[in-house]
């Protein structure tokens, strides 16, 4: 029967296309979505919740690619928690971005030493890895996670990251250094929204910062929290700021109770990836990625996007 079942999920673990519909992946749980468009194609780079998680049991990072956003391919787990030697637990939300030909993977793990939450770096020749630790230690080591990187047009690199705060460092054109300190964005509520009942947590800013750039104009994407977690969003004349907080994308976290946005334009469309609990069994801890496509709205502000199921 042991043997049985093995075979079973060998067979069900082939790479190979995906089923159009959301949610993307449909073999396993998937969380904390992050595309990025690379070469005509794109990647799509997510956690994994394990079977049976209790509480963000993660231990692996997954690649999936797409060349029409309806027809997934699984490129496997070509990053995990033993690719770097100083983590210990939590493969969390990361973010992934190509320079000059090399892919890095910015990640957040528990750092064994410590216990303590940090961001590491992963280095990969291709989208598909396979990945390995830059560093061999943290790259920004403040007990916080959920990093997301973005390069300006003029070539200068940002990390943002944080949950509670909301963290900024310039990355030197080598992506695995500093060029300064990281320093806190300051979270007001003209940036970022009012939340009520939280003295301690004046703004909407929850985690999952994701950033980027559109007609001339710096969008801060992020989970938000009141009372339970949503999709909001920020804008700014520039990287740092000012930020001006612009309202709720995603209302809701379906029968998950997170949300986490990544979004890009590809083939002549908008679309904006999330996860939610849509999957048989699915839930807060087993998660599943989902997208649906958009389109910005005539002044560049993004519409309040529905998902598909929840
Ligand atoms: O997946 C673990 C954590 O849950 C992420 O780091 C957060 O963004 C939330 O999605």
């Amino acid at each position: 029967l042991i043997a049985l079942c093995a075979l079973l999920l060998a067979v069900l673990a082939v790479p190979g296309p995906a089923r159009a519909d959301n949610p993307i992946v449909q073999t396993i749980y998937t969380a904390d979505p992050a595309p990025l468009v690379h070469d005509g194609r794109v990647y799509l780079y997510t956690g994994r919740d394990e079977d049976g998680s209790t509480y963000f049991t993660m231990k692996e990072w997954r690649v999936w690619s797409s060349a029409d956003m309806v027809n997934w391919t699984d490129h496997g787990s070509p990053l995990n928690l033993a690719s770097f030697s100083w983590a210990s637990d939590n493969a969390w939300a990361g973010q992934a971005v190509e320079r000059n030909g090399k892919f890095y993977w910015y990640v957040p793990m528990k750092v064994r030493a410590t216990g303590r939450m940090a961001i590491g770096v992963a280095v990969a020749d291709s989208p598909t890895g396979p990945f390995r630790d830059a560093l061999g230690r943290p790259l920004a080591d403040t007990n916080e996670i959920d990093p997301t990187v973005f390069i300006d047009d003029d070539g200068q690199a940002y990390l943002y990251w944080g949950n509670p705060n909301l963290w900024y460092v310039k990355l030197n054109p080598d992506m695995i250094s500093f060029s300064g300190s990281p320093a806190k964005i300051p979270l007001t509520t003209a940036g970022f929204g009012t939340r009520t009942g939280d003295a301690n947590r004046p703004t909407l800013y929850e985690e999952g910062p994701w950033v980027y750039k559109r007609g001339g104009l710096y969008y801060l994407v992020y989970a938000a929290k009141c009372c339970s977690e949503f999709i909001a969003y920020s804008t700014a004349p520039g990287p740092l700021g000012p930020w001006t907080y612009r309202g709720t994308v995603m209302p809701t976290q379906g029968s998950s109770f997170t949300n986490h946005p990544g979004l890009i334009d590809f083939a002549g469309g908008s679309y904006f990836f999330y996860h939610n609990g849509a999957l048989p069994g699915g839930g807060g801890y087993t998660r599943s990625v989902a997208v649906e496509k958009f389109s910005y709205r005539s002044d560049g502000t993004l519409p309040t996007i529905t998902m598909t199921t929840a």
